[in-house]
Protein backbone atom coordinates (compact mmCIF):
# COMPACT_ATOMS: atom_id res chain seq x y z
CA UNK A 1 0.00 0.00 0.00
CA UNK A 2 1.51 3.26 -0.57
CA UNK A 3 1.34 6.04 2.22
CA UNK A 4 3.85 8.19 0.61
CA UNK A 5 1.78 11.85 0.63
CA UNK A 6 3.22 12.65 -2.79
CA UNK A 7 2.26 9.61 -4.47
CA UNK A 8 -1.39 9.43 -3.18
CA UNK A 9 -1.94 12.97 -4.67
CA UNK A 10 -0.06 12.60 -7.53
CA UNK A 11 -1.88 9.14 -8.39
CA UNK A 12 -5.45 11.01 -7.46
CA UNK A 13 -4.38 14.13 -10.05
CA UNK A 14 -3.07 11.25 -12.87
CA UNK A 15 -6.09 8.71 -12.36
CA UNK A 16 -8.10 12.30 -12.61
CA UNK A 17 -6.69 13.25 -15.67
CA UNK A 18 -6.73 9.53 -17.93
CA UNK A 19 -9.94 8.53 -16.27
CA UNK A 20 -9.43 4.60 -15.25
CA UNK A 21 -12.53 2.49 -14.54
CA UNK A 22 -10.46 0.88 -11.82
CA UNK A 23 -7.35 1.58 -10.18
CA UNK A 24 -5.23 -1.58 -9.10
CA UNK A 25 -2.06 -0.79 -6.92
CA UNK A 26 0.36 -3.80 -7.99
CA UNK A 27 1.56 -5.69 -4.63
CA UNK A 28 4.37 -7.51 -6.18
CA UNK A 29 2.93 -10.82 -5.09
CA UNK A 30 2.90 -13.95 -7.48
CA UNK A 31 -0.69 -14.65 -6.68
CA UNK A 32 -1.63 -11.14 -8.14
CA UNK A 33 0.71 -11.54 -11.52
CA UNK A 34 -0.65 -15.01 -12.50
CA UNK A 35 -4.20 -13.56 -12.49
CA UNK A 36 -2.78 -10.83 -14.27
CA UNK A 37 -1.19 -13.59 -16.77
CA UNK A 38 -4.89 -15.15 -16.65
CA UNK A 39 -6.96 -12.05 -17.78
CA UNK A 40 -3.96 -11.23 -20.73
CA UNK A 41 -4.35 -14.88 -21.50
CA UNK A 42 -8.06 -14.31 -21.86
CA UNK A 43 -7.90 -11.41 -23.87
CA UNK A 44 -4.79 -12.29 -26.82
CA UNK A 45 -2.67 -9.78 -24.87
CA UNK A 46 -0.26 -12.52 -24.54
CA UNK A 47 -0.55 -16.49 -25.38
CA UNK A 48 0.63 -18.91 -23.30
CA UNK A 49 3.68 -21.23 -24.53
CA UNK A 50 4.08 -24.91 -23.91
CA UNK A 51 4.27 -25.07 -20.25
CA UNK A 52 6.26 -28.50 -20.40
CA UNK A 53 8.70 -27.37 -22.42
CA UNK A 54 8.92 -23.55 -21.49
CA UNK A 55 7.53 -23.00 -18.19
CA UNK A 56 6.46 -19.55 -17.20
CA UNK A 57 6.98 -18.86 -20.89
CA UNK A 58 4.83 -16.13 -22.53
CA UNK A 59 4.23 -14.87 -26.33
CA UNK A 60 3.19 -11.28 -27.09
CA UNK A 61 3.43 -9.21 -30.54
CA UNK A 62 3.42 -5.66 -30.70
CA UNK A 63 0.94 -3.24 -32.88
CA UNK A 64 2.85 -3.40 -36.11
CA UNK A 65 3.86 0.24 -36.26
CA UNK A 66 5.29 0.03 -32.79
CA UNK A 67 8.54 -2.06 -32.78
CA UNK A 68 11.06 -0.27 -31.84
CA UNK A 69 12.30 2.70 -29.45
CA UNK A 70 11.21 6.05 -31.76
CA UNK A 71 14.16 8.56 -31.24
CA UNK A 72 12.26 11.41 -33.17
CA UNK A 73 9.34 11.21 -31.22
CA UNK A 74 11.64 11.22 -27.89
CA UNK A 75 12.07 14.58 -26.01
CA UNK A 76 13.55 16.51 -22.84
CA UNK A 77 11.65 19.06 -21.97
CA UNK A 78 14.13 21.53 -19.50
CA UNK A 79 13.01 24.95 -19.05
CA UNK A 80 16.19 26.35 -21.14
CA UNK A 81 16.26 24.74 -24.40
CA UNK A 82 19.90 24.57 -24.06
CA UNK A 83 20.15 22.50 -21.63
CA UNK A 84 18.88 19.54 -23.13
CA UNK A 85 21.17 20.30 -25.82
CA UNK A 86 20.68 20.18 -30.07
CA UNK A 87 21.39 16.45 -29.55
CA UNK A 88 18.15 16.08 -27.90
CA UNK A 89 14.23 16.76 -29.24
CA UNK A 90 13.27 19.75 -26.82
CA UNK A 91 9.76 20.90 -25.81
CA UNK A 92 8.95 23.50 -22.89
CA UNK A 93 7.78 21.60 -20.34
CA UNK A 94 4.57 23.57 -19.67
CA UNK A 95 3.74 23.23 -23.50
CA UNK A 96 4.77 19.54 -23.68
CA UNK A 97 1.74 18.81 -19.97
CA UNK A 98 -0.71 20.66 -21.93
CA UNK A 99 0.19 18.68 -25.51
CA UNK A 100 -0.13 15.34 -23.57
CA UNK A 101 -2.56 16.53 -20.90
CA UNK A 102 -4.97 16.43 -24.16
CA UNK A 103 -3.67 12.78 -24.92
CA UNK A 104 -4.33 11.60 -21.90
CA UNK A 105 -6.90 13.11 -21.11
CA UNK A 106 -9.46 10.02 -20.73
CA UNK A 107 -7.46 7.80 -22.27
CA UNK A 108 -7.84 5.10 -19.66
CA UNK A 109 -11.41 5.00 -20.05
CA UNK A 110 -12.61 1.72 -20.43
CA UNK A 111 -9.68 0.27 -18.53
CA UNK A 112 -7.72 -0.30 -15.19
CA UNK A 113 -5.18 1.72 -14.56
CA UNK A 114 -1.90 -0.18 -12.57
CA UNK A 115 -0.11 1.77 -9.72
CA UNK A 116 3.69 0.07 -10.31
CA UNK A 117 6.21 1.17 -7.35
CA UNK A 118 9.00 -0.05 -8.45
CA UNK A 119 13.34 0.45 -7.14
CA UNK A 120 15.83 0.80 -9.19
CA UNK A 121 18.70 -1.21 -7.52
CA UNK A 122 18.60 -2.89 -4.44
CA UNK A 123 15.20 -2.05 -2.47
CA UNK A 124 16.22 0.51 0.35
CA UNK A 125 19.89 0.34 -0.61
CA UNK A 126 22.16 3.97 -0.33
CA UNK A 127 22.12 3.61 -4.33
CA UNK A 128 18.90 2.41 -5.27
CA UNK A 129 15.69 4.87 -6.17
CA UNK A 130 12.13 4.50 -6.51
CA UNK A 131 9.97 5.22 -9.23
CA UNK A 132 6.30 4.68 -10.28
CA UNK A 133 4.79 3.80 -13.11
CA UNK A 134 1.19 4.08 -13.63
CA UNK A 135 -0.06 2.36 -17.29
CA UNK A 136 -3.00 1.10 -18.78
CA UNK A 137 -1.21 -2.26 -19.84
CA UNK A 138 -0.70 -5.64 -18.32
CA UNK A 139 1.97 -6.50 -20.78
CA UNK A 140 4.07 -3.56 -19.06
CA UNK A 141 2.86 -4.77 -15.91
CA UNK A 142 4.28 -7.88 -16.42
CA UNK A 143 7.65 -6.77 -17.54
CA UNK A 144 8.69 -4.63 -15.01
CA UNK A 145 7.76 -7.38 -12.74
CA UNK A 146 10.73 -8.87 -14.26
CA UNK A 147 12.83 -5.97 -15.35
CA UNK A 148 12.81 -4.16 -11.57
CA UNK A 149 11.88 -4.77 -8.14
CA UNK A 150 8.29 -4.09 -7.32
CA UNK A 151 5.59 -4.00 -4.90
CA UNK A 152 4.89 -3.70 -1.36
CA UNK A 153 8.57 -3.51 -0.48
CA UNK A 154 9.39 -0.68 -2.44
CA UNK A 155 6.25 0.93 -1.26
CA UNK A 156 7.63 0.42 2.27
CA UNK A 157 11.07 1.64 1.42
CA UNK A 158 9.45 4.49 -0.20
CA UNK A 159 7.84 5.41 3.09
CA UNK A 160 5.64 8.73 3.72
CA UNK A 161 7.53 11.25 2.52
CA UNK A 162 10.58 9.44 0.15
CA UNK A 163 11.17 11.20 -3.20
CA UNK A 164 10.16 8.88 -6.47
CA UNK A 165 10.20 9.70 -10.25
CA UNK A 166 6.60 10.03 -11.80
CA UNK A 167 6.14 7.76 -14.56
CA UNK A 168 2.79 7.76 -16.58
CA UNK A 169 2.33 5.56 -19.22
CA UNK A 170 -0.96 4.83 -21.42
CA UNK A 171 -1.41 2.95 -25.10
CA UNK A 172 -4.18 5.44 -25.66
CA UNK A 173 -4.63 4.28 -29.44
CA UNK A 174 -1.33 3.48 -30.45
CA UNK A 175 -1.40 6.40 -32.74
CA UNK A 176 2.26 6.95 -34.29
CA UNK A 177 1.10 10.45 -35.54
CA UNK A 178 0.64 11.07 -31.24
CA UNK A 179 3.61 8.54 -30.12
CA UNK A 180 5.77 10.61 -27.57
CA UNK A 181 8.18 9.85 -24.76
CA UNK A 182 8.59 12.46 -22.81
CA UNK A 183 11.46 13.21 -19.82
CA UNK A 184 10.72 16.13 -17.56
CA UNK A 185 14.19 15.81 -15.62
CA UNK A 186 13.63 19.11 -13.93
CA UNK A 187 10.69 17.34 -12.01
CA UNK A 188 11.28 13.81 -11.96
CA UNK A 189 8.56 13.38 -14.35
CA UNK A 190 8.39 11.12 -17.80
CA UNK A 191 5.32 11.20 -19.33
CA UNK A 192 4.76 7.87 -22.53
CA UNK A 193 1.76 7.69 -24.88
CA UNK A 194 0.21 5.65 -27.79
CA UNK A 195 3.51 3.36 -27.65
CA UNK A 196 3.62 -0.68 -25.96
CA UNK A 197 7.20 -1.34 -27.12
CA UNK A 198 9.33 -2.05 -24.34
CA UNK A 199 12.16 0.61 -24.59
CA UNK A 200 9.20 3.22 -24.85
CA UNK A 201 7.02 2.01 -22.18
CA UNK A 202 9.27 -0.08 -19.48
CA UNK A 203 9.71 3.09 -17.98
CA UNK A 204 12.25 1.94 -15.31
CA UNK A 205 14.77 1.21 -18.29
CA UNK A 206 16.14 4.23 -20.79
CA UNK A 207 13.66 6.76 -19.36
CA UNK A 208 14.50 6.67 -15.77
CA UNK A 209 17.76 4.69 -15.54
CA UNK A 210 19.67 6.47 -18.25
CA UNK A 211 17.56 9.90 -19.31
CA UNK A 212 16.83 10.65 -15.97
CA UNK A 213 19.38 8.68 -14.13
CA UNK A 214 21.75 10.78 -15.92
CA UNK A 215 20.72 13.94 -15.00
CA UNK A 216 20.49 13.01 -11.44
CA UNK A 217 23.94 11.22 -11.78
CA UNK A 218 25.21 15.06 -12.87
CA UNK A 219 23.46 17.10 -9.87
CA UNK A 220 24.73 14.30 -7.42
CA UNK A 221 28.52 13.12 -8.26
CA UNK A 222 27.76 9.79 -10.36
CA UNK A 223 27.25 8.20 -13.85
CA UNK A 224 24.04 6.62 -15.10
CA UNK A 225 25.93 4.82 -18.31
CA UNK A 226 24.47 2.42 -21.25
CA UNK A 227 26.67 0.09 -20.20
CA UNK A 228 27.32 -4.10 -19.47
CA UNK A 229 29.15 -4.83 -16.30
CA UNK A 230 31.05 -8.48 -16.41
CA UNK A 231 33.45 -10.15 -14.04
CA UNK A 232 36.95 -12.35 -15.04
CA UNK A 233 37.64 -14.69 -12.66
CA UNK A 234 41.08 -16.15 -12.91
CA UNK A 235 42.14 -19.88 -11.75
CA UNK A 236 43.26 -18.13 -8.12
CA UNK A 237 39.73 -16.92 -7.39
CA UNK A 238 40.22 -13.44 -7.85
CA UNK A 239 37.49 -11.61 -10.04
CA UNK A 240 38.00 -8.25 -11.92
CA UNK A 241 35.36 -6.17 -13.12
CA UNK A 242 34.62 -4.60 -16.63
CA UNK A 243 32.24 -1.95 -17.75
CA UNK A 244 31.38 -1.38 -21.32
CA UNK A 245 29.36 0.66 -23.57
CA UNK A 246 27.84 -0.47 -27.15
CA UNK A 247 24.95 0.87 -29.03
CA UNK A 248 22.30 -0.35 -29.06
CA UNK A 249 22.33 -4.11 -30.52
CA UNK A 250 25.84 -4.47 -30.98
CA UNK A 251 26.09 -7.11 -28.72
CA UNK A 252 26.38 -6.17 -25.18
CA UNK A 253 24.65 -9.13 -23.89
CA UNK A 254 26.62 -11.48 -25.92
CA UNK A 255 29.86 -9.91 -23.92
CA UNK A 256 28.58 -9.69 -20.65
CA UNK A 257 27.50 -13.72 -20.96
CA UNK A 258 30.40 -14.84 -22.65
CA UNK A 259 31.59 -18.30 -22.10
CA UNK A 260 35.44 -18.39 -22.37
CA UNK A 261 37.41 -20.19 -25.06
CA UNK A 262 38.50 -23.69 -24.36
CA UNK A 263 42.29 -22.55 -23.44
CA UNK A 264 41.02 -20.12 -20.74
CA UNK A 265 38.49 -22.72 -19.34
CA UNK A 266 40.56 -25.19 -18.89
CA UNK A 267 42.99 -23.08 -16.80
CA UNK A 268 39.81 -22.12 -14.61
CA UNK A 269 38.91 -19.10 -15.75
CA UNK A 270 35.06 -17.96 -15.15
CA UNK A 271 32.60 -14.72 -16.63
CA UNK A 272 29.93 -13.46 -14.45
CA UNK A 273 27.47 -11.22 -15.27
CA UNK A 274 26.48 -8.27 -12.99
CA UNK A 275 24.44 -6.32 -16.17
CA UNK A 276 23.76 -6.75 -19.94
CA UNK A 277 22.53 -3.04 -20.66
CA UNK A 278 22.84 -0.30 -18.01
CA UNK A 279 25.63 0.73 -15.36
CA UNK A 280 25.32 3.35 -11.90
CA UNK A 281 29.09 4.47 -11.21
CA UNK A 282 29.95 6.07 -8.00
CA UNK A 283 33.12 6.81 -6.41
CA UNK A 284 33.76 4.58 -3.48
CA UNK A 285 35.52 4.95 -0.25
CA UNK A 286 38.47 3.40 -1.85
CA UNK A 287 39.03 5.89 -4.43
CA UNK A 288 38.04 3.36 -7.11
CA UNK A 289 34.94 3.60 -9.28
CA UNK A 290 31.74 1.33 -8.55
CA UNK A 291 29.19 0.06 -10.68
CA UNK A 292 26.04 -1.58 -9.89
CA UNK A 293 23.34 -2.75 -12.02
CA UNK A 294 20.05 -1.06 -11.32
CA UNK A 295 17.47 -3.90 -13.29
CA UNK A 296 16.74 -6.90 -12.28
CA UNK A 297 16.30 -8.57 -15.22
CA UNK A 298 17.52 -8.69 -18.82
CA UNK A 299 15.25 -7.15 -21.86
CA UNK A 300 17.51 -8.63 -24.96
CA UNK A 301 17.56 -8.39 -28.89
CA UNK A 302 15.99 -12.47 -29.53
CA UNK A 303 17.30 -13.09 -32.88
CA UNK A 304 20.92 -14.46 -33.25
CA UNK A 305 20.64 -15.50 -29.98
CA UNK A 306 22.37 -19.32 -30.40
CA UNK A 307 24.14 -22.19 -28.79
CA UNK A 308 27.13 -20.65 -30.06
CA UNK A 309 26.19 -17.36 -29.58
CA UNK A 310 25.21 -17.13 -26.48
CA UNK A 311 24.72 -20.49 -25.06
CA UNK A 312 23.96 -19.25 -21.37
CA UNK A 313 21.01 -16.21 -23.07
CA UNK A 314 19.54 -19.52 -24.53
CA UNK A 315 19.65 -21.48 -21.11
CA UNK A 316 18.16 -18.30 -19.04
CA UNK A 317 14.79 -17.81 -22.03
CA UNK A 318 13.94 -21.44 -21.75
CA UNK A 319 11.60 -20.63 -18.62
CA UNK A 320 10.00 -17.54 -17.04
CA UNK A 321 9.97 -14.92 -19.90
CA UNK A 322 7.80 -12.78 -22.11
CA UNK A 323 8.95 -12.96 -25.58
CA UNK A 324 8.29 -10.19 -27.84
CA UNK A 325 7.42 -10.21 -31.69
CA UNK A 326 9.01 -13.79 -32.22
CA UNK A 327 7.56 -16.83 -34.47
CA UNK A 328 5.32 -18.75 -33.00
CA UNK A 329 5.32 -22.58 -33.72
CA UNK A 330 2.26 -23.85 -33.32
CA UNK A 331 2.93 -27.67 -33.44
CA UNK A 332 5.26 -27.43 -30.55
CA UNK A 333 3.72 -24.49 -28.98
CA UNK A 334 7.26 -23.10 -28.28
CA UNK A 335 8.70 -20.05 -30.29
CA UNK A 336 11.45 -19.57 -33.48
CA UNK A 337 13.49 -16.98 -34.35
CA UNK A 338 16.10 -16.36 -37.43
CA UNK A 339 19.84 -17.45 -36.15
CA UNK A 340 17.99 -19.68 -33.67
CA UNK A 341 18.99 -23.08 -36.00
CA UNK A 342 18.31 -24.49 -39.00
CA UNK A 343 15.57 -26.18 -38.52
CA UNK A 344 12.75 -22.96 -38.97
CA UNK A 345 9.05 -24.42 -38.12
CA UNK A 346 6.80 -24.97 -41.22
CA UNK A 347 3.32 -24.90 -39.56
CA UNK A 348 3.97 -21.08 -37.56
CA UNK A 349 2.74 -17.47 -37.14
CA UNK A 350 5.15 -14.75 -37.66
CA UNK A 351 5.54 -11.60 -35.74
CA UNK A 352 2.59 -9.53 -37.64
CA UNK A 353 0.53 -12.17 -36.64
CA UNK A 354 0.20 -14.02 -40.35
CA UNK A 355 0.67 -18.00 -40.83
CA UNK A 356 3.90 -18.50 -41.44
CA UNK A 357 5.89 -21.44 -43.33
CA UNK A 358 9.78 -21.83 -42.13
CA UNK A 359 10.55 -24.11 -45.76
CA UNK A 360 10.21 -20.93 -47.59
CA UNK A 361 12.57 -18.83 -44.95
CA UNK A 362 15.56 -17.78 -46.67
CA UNK A 363 18.22 -16.03 -45.50
CA UNK A 364 19.47 -13.98 -47.83
CA UNK A 365 16.01 -12.58 -48.31
CA UNK A 366 14.95 -10.44 -45.19
CA UNK A 367 11.26 -10.31 -46.40
CA UNK A 368 10.92 -13.72 -45.37
CA UNK A 369 11.72 -13.45 -41.95
CA UNK A 370 9.42 -14.35 -39.55
CA UNK A 371 10.48 -12.52 -36.26
CA UNK A 372 10.93 -8.96 -36.21
CA UNK A 373 15.08 -7.64 -36.14
CA UNK A 374 14.46 -6.34 -32.78
CA UNK A 375 12.55 -9.26 -31.28
CA UNK A 376 13.10 -9.77 -27.62
CA UNK A 377 12.89 -11.53 -24.24
CA UNK A 378 12.07 -10.19 -20.96
CA UNK A 379 14.20 -12.41 -17.92
CA UNK A 380 14.93 -12.72 -14.85
CA UNK A 381 18.54 -11.80 -14.08
CA UNK A 382 18.72 -14.65 -11.99
CA UNK A 383 17.05 -16.95 -14.73
CA UNK A 384 20.90 -16.41 -15.98
CA UNK A 385 23.53 -19.02 -15.37
CA UNK A 386 26.43 -17.10 -14.64
CA UNK A 387 24.85 -14.29 -13.29
CA UNK A 388 27.42 -12.74 -10.43
CA UNK A 389 27.24 -13.44 -6.79
CA UNK A 390 27.93 -9.41 -6.33
CA UNK A 391 24.84 -9.03 -8.51
CA UNK A 392 23.09 -9.26 -5.36
CA UNK A 393 25.44 -6.88 -3.27
CA UNK A 394 24.29 -3.14 -3.02
CA UNK A 395 27.80 -1.91 -3.09
CA UNK A 396 28.60 -3.49 -6.73
CA UNK A 397 32.08 -4.15 -8.14
CA UNK A 398 34.54 -2.47 -8.44
CA UNK A 399 35.23 -1.63 -11.61
CA UNK A 400 39.55 -2.14 -13.33
CA UNK A 401 38.58 -1.59 -16.95
CA UNK A 402 35.72 0.91 -19.32
CA UNK A 403 35.52 0.05 -22.49
CA UNK A 404 33.97 1.90 -25.22
CA UNK A 405 32.98 -0.14 -28.62
CA UNK A 406 30.97 0.34 -32.30
CA UNK A 407 30.06 -1.16 -35.04
CA UNK A 408 32.91 -0.17 -37.45
CA UNK A 409 33.66 -1.85 -40.70
CA UNK A 410 37.09 -0.37 -41.13
CA UNK A 411 38.51 2.55 -39.04
CA UNK A 412 38.55 1.18 -35.62
CA UNK A 413 41.12 -1.21 -34.45
CA UNK A 414 40.05 -4.57 -32.77
CA UNK A 415 41.15 -2.70 -29.57
CA UNK A 416 43.21 0.26 -28.29
CA UNK A 417 44.12 1.63 -24.90
CA UNK A 418 42.93 5.35 -24.42
CA UNK A 419 46.66 7.61 -22.76
CA UNK A 420 44.61 8.27 -19.56
CA UNK A 421 41.36 9.48 -18.02
CA UNK A 422 40.89 12.67 -20.42
CA UNK A 423 42.06 11.18 -23.26
CA UNK A 424 39.81 7.83 -22.77
CA UNK A 425 36.34 10.19 -22.30
CA UNK A 426 37.40 11.51 -25.39
CA UNK A 427 37.81 8.35 -26.82
CA UNK A 428 34.12 8.04 -25.59
CA UNK A 429 33.21 11.01 -26.94
CA UNK A 430 34.07 10.09 -30.46
CA UNK A 431 32.61 6.55 -30.95
CA UNK A 432 30.72 5.71 -33.56
CA UNK A 433 28.64 3.28 -34.87
CA UNK A 434 26.35 1.82 -38.08
CA UNK A 435 22.59 2.15 -36.84
CA UNK A 436 20.66 -1.05 -36.07
CA UNK A 437 17.31 -2.03 -35.41
CA UNK A 438 16.95 -1.35 -31.85
CA UNK A 439 15.84 2.17 -33.05
CA UNK A 440 13.14 3.26 -35.72
CA UNK A 441 15.04 4.15 -39.00
CA UNK A 442 17.76 3.66 -41.43
CA UNK A 443 20.31 1.03 -40.63
CA UNK A 444 23.58 0.20 -41.68
CA UNK A 445 24.58 4.19 -41.45
CA UNK A 446 27.28 5.37 -39.44
CA UNK A 447 26.75 7.85 -36.63
CA UNK A 448 28.59 9.34 -33.93
CA UNK A 449 26.78 7.65 -30.11
CA UNK A 450 29.12 9.23 -27.60
CA UNK A 451 29.53 6.93 -25.41
CA UNK A 452 26.42 4.89 -26.47
CA UNK A 453 24.32 7.64 -24.69
CA UNK A 454 22.98 9.79 -27.87
CA UNK A 455 19.92 8.36 -27.55
CA UNK A 456 20.06 8.51 -23.31
CA UNK A 457 21.47 11.22 -21.95
CA UNK A 458 18.58 13.28 -20.47
CA UNK A 459 20.92 16.38 -20.36
CA UNK A 460 23.12 18.47 -23.01
CA UNK A 461 25.66 16.26 -24.31
CA UNK A 462 28.67 19.07 -23.89
CA UNK A 463 27.58 19.20 -19.99
CA UNK A 464 27.59 15.06 -20.26
CA UNK A 465 31.31 15.60 -21.68
CA UNK A 466 32.37 17.86 -19.12
CA UNK A 467 30.62 15.81 -16.08
CA UNK A 468 33.02 12.88 -17.38
CA UNK A 469 36.12 14.93 -16.84
CA UNK A 470 35.02 15.91 -13.65
CA UNK A 471 34.19 12.78 -12.23
CA UNK A 472 37.95 11.33 -13.75
CA UNK A 473 39.36 13.99 -10.99
CA UNK A 474 37.10 12.62 -7.91
CA UNK A 475 38.59 8.90 -8.80
CA UNK A 476 42.08 8.86 -7.04
CA UNK A 477 42.22 5.06 -9.14
CA UNK A 478 40.44 5.30 -11.91
CA UNK A 479 39.60 2.68 -14.18
CA UNK A 480 42.06 2.15 -17.60
CA UNK A 481 39.47 3.00 -20.99
CA UNK A 482 40.05 1.25 -23.79
CA UNK A 483 38.24 0.73 -27.43
CA UNK A 484 37.14 -1.86 -29.32
CA UNK A 485 35.54 -2.95 -32.75
CA UNK A 486 34.56 -6.99 -33.16
CA UNK A 487 32.99 -5.63 -36.34
CA UNK A 488 36.26 -4.73 -38.86
CA UNK A 489 35.02 -6.90 -42.12
CA UNK A 490 37.65 -7.88 -45.14
CA UNK A 491 36.86 -6.72 -48.57
CA UNK A 492 34.06 -8.94 -49.17
CA UNK A 493 32.19 -7.73 -45.75
CA UNK A 494 33.28 -10.80 -44.12
CA UNK A 495 34.28 -10.07 -40.51
CA UNK A 496 37.65 -10.65 -39.95
CA UNK A 497 37.82 -11.41 -35.96
CA UNK A 498 35.49 -14.51 -35.05
CA UNK A 499 33.76 -12.92 -31.86
CA UNK A 500 31.34 -13.94 -29.33
CA UNK A 501 33.39 -15.97 -26.90
CA UNK A 502 36.74 -15.53 -28.50
CA UNK A 503 36.19 -12.06 -27.33
CA UNK A 504 37.60 -12.94 -24.02
CA UNK A 505 41.09 -13.04 -25.73
CA UNK A 506 41.14 -9.24 -25.63
CA UNK A 507 39.66 -8.85 -22.43
CA UNK A 508 42.47 -10.17 -21.72
CA UNK A 509 44.95 -8.09 -22.71
CA UNK A 510 42.76 -5.46 -21.38
CA UNK A 511 42.97 -6.98 -18.21
CA UNK A 512 46.64 -7.61 -18.51
CA UNK A 513 47.43 -3.89 -19.58
CA UNK A 514 45.48 -2.86 -16.23
CA UNK A 515 47.40 -4.83 -14.14
CA UNK A 516 50.55 -3.92 -16.16
CA UNK A 517 51.13 -6.84 -16.74
CA UNK A 518 51.96 -6.24 -20.68
CA UNK A 519 53.08 -4.14 -23.16
CA UNK A 520 51.82 -2.13 -26.08
CA UNK A 521 53.26 -0.04 -28.68
CA UNK A 522 52.12 3.60 -28.89
CA UNK A 523 50.33 5.13 -31.80
CA UNK A 524 48.52 8.03 -33.18
CA UNK A 525 45.19 7.18 -31.41
CA UNK A 526 46.42 5.20 -28.44
CA UNK A 527 48.24 2.33 -27.80
CA UNK A 528 48.02 -0.90 -29.94
CA UNK A 529 48.59 -4.37 -28.56
CA UNK A 530 51.86 -6.06 -30.15
CA UNK A 531 49.94 -8.83 -32.48
CA UNK A 532 51.41 -11.65 -30.41
CA UNK A 533 50.19 -10.71 -26.58
CA UNK A 534 46.75 -11.32 -28.21
CA UNK A 535 46.44 -14.87 -27.24
CA UNK A 536 45.24 -17.31 -30.31
CA UNK A 537 46.01 -20.28 -29.13
CA UNK A 538 43.43 -22.50 -30.28
CA UNK A 539 41.70 -20.34 -32.33
CA UNK A 540 41.53 -21.77 -36.25
CA UNK A 541 41.73 -19.13 -38.88
CA UNK A 542 43.66 -16.63 -36.66
CA UNK A 543 47.05 -15.75 -37.12
CA UNK A 544 49.45 -13.61 -36.22
CA UNK A 545 48.69 -11.48 -39.92
CA UNK A 546 44.86 -11.69 -39.38
CA UNK A 547 46.03 -9.61 -35.88
CA UNK A 548 47.74 -6.99 -37.68
CA UNK A 549 45.68 -6.37 -40.47
CA UNK A 550 42.88 -6.05 -37.31
CA UNK A 551 45.46 -3.71 -35.24
CA UNK A 552 46.29 -1.81 -38.60
CA UNK A 553 45.69 2.24 -37.70
CA UNK A 554 45.59 4.02 -41.74
CA UNK A 555 46.25 7.12 -41.58
CA UNK A 556 44.10 8.94 -43.96
CA UNK A 557 40.81 7.12 -42.95
CA UNK A 558 41.90 8.29 -39.54
CA UNK A 559 42.12 12.04 -40.86
CA UNK A 560 39.19 11.75 -42.47
CA UNK A 561 37.35 10.92 -39.16
CA UNK A 562 38.78 13.77 -37.19
CA UNK A 563 37.05 16.06 -40.09
CA UNK A 564 33.86 14.20 -38.63
CA UNK A 565 34.46 14.49 -35.49
CA UNK A 566 35.28 18.18 -36.07
CA UNK A 567 31.42 18.77 -37.59
CA UNK A 568 30.29 16.58 -34.96
CA UNK A 569 31.41 18.65 -31.93
CA UNK A 570 30.50 22.06 -33.70
CA UNK A 571 26.46 20.62 -34.12
CA UNK A 572 26.92 19.80 -30.08
CA UNK A 573 27.99 23.57 -30.05
CA UNK A 574 29.80 25.35 -27.51
CA UNK A 575 29.76 23.30 -24.55
CA UNK A 576 31.84 21.04 -25.27
CA UNK A 577 35.04 21.08 -23.21
CA UNK A 578 37.99 22.66 -24.34
CA UNK A 579 39.49 19.89 -23.46
CA UNK A 580 38.42 18.07 -26.26
CA UNK A 581 39.20 20.57 -28.67
CA UNK A 582 42.16 20.11 -27.89
CA UNK A 583 42.65 16.02 -27.66
CA UNK A 584 41.33 16.45 -31.11
CA UNK A 585 43.56 18.83 -32.27
CA UNK A 586 46.61 16.57 -30.54
CA UNK A 587 44.89 13.42 -32.62
CA UNK A 588 45.08 14.97 -35.77
CA UNK A 589 49.02 16.14 -35.21
CA UNK A 590 50.41 12.91 -34.30
CA UNK A 591 48.48 11.47 -37.52
CA UNK A 592 50.27 14.04 -39.47
CA UNK A 593 53.36 13.55 -37.66
C1 LIG B 1 17.93 -1.62 -25.40
C2 LIG B 1 18.35 -0.60 -26.38
O1 LIG B 1 16.79 -2.10 -25.46
O2 LIG B 1 19.46 -0.08 -26.22
O3 LIG B 1 18.74 -1.95 -24.53
O4 LIG B 1 17.59 -0.29 -27.31
MN1 LIG C 1 20.47 -0.67 -24.44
Amino acid sequence: MIVNQKAKKWIDEMAALTMPDRIVYIDGSEEQLEALRREAIASGEIIELNQELMPGCYLHRTALNDVARVEHRTFICTKNKDDAGPTNNWMDPEECYEKLGKLFRGSMRGRTMYVIPYSMGIVGSEFAKIGIELTDSIYVVLNMAIMTRIGDEVARALGEDGDFVKGLHSKADLDEENRYICHFPEDNTIWSINSGYGGNVLLGKKCFALRIASYLGRKEGWMAEHMLILGIENPEGEVKYICAAFPSACGKTNLAMLIPPEVYKKKGYKVWTVGDDIAWLRVGTDGRLWAVNPENGFFGVVPGTNEKSNPNALKMIQRDTIFTNVVHDLDTNTVWWEGLNDNPPKNAIDWKGNPWDGSKYDKKDKSTYGAHPNSRFTTKATNCPCLSPEFHNPNGVPISAIIFGGRRAKTAPLVYQSFGWQHGAFVGSIMASETTAAAAGQVGVVRRDPMAMLPFCGYNMGDYFRHWLDMGKKIANPPKIFHVNWFRTDDEGNFIWPGFGENMRVLMWILDRCEGKVGAVESPIGYLPRPEDINIEGLEGVTLDTLRELLHVDRDTWLGEVNDIREFYAKIGDRVPKEFHEELNALEARLKA
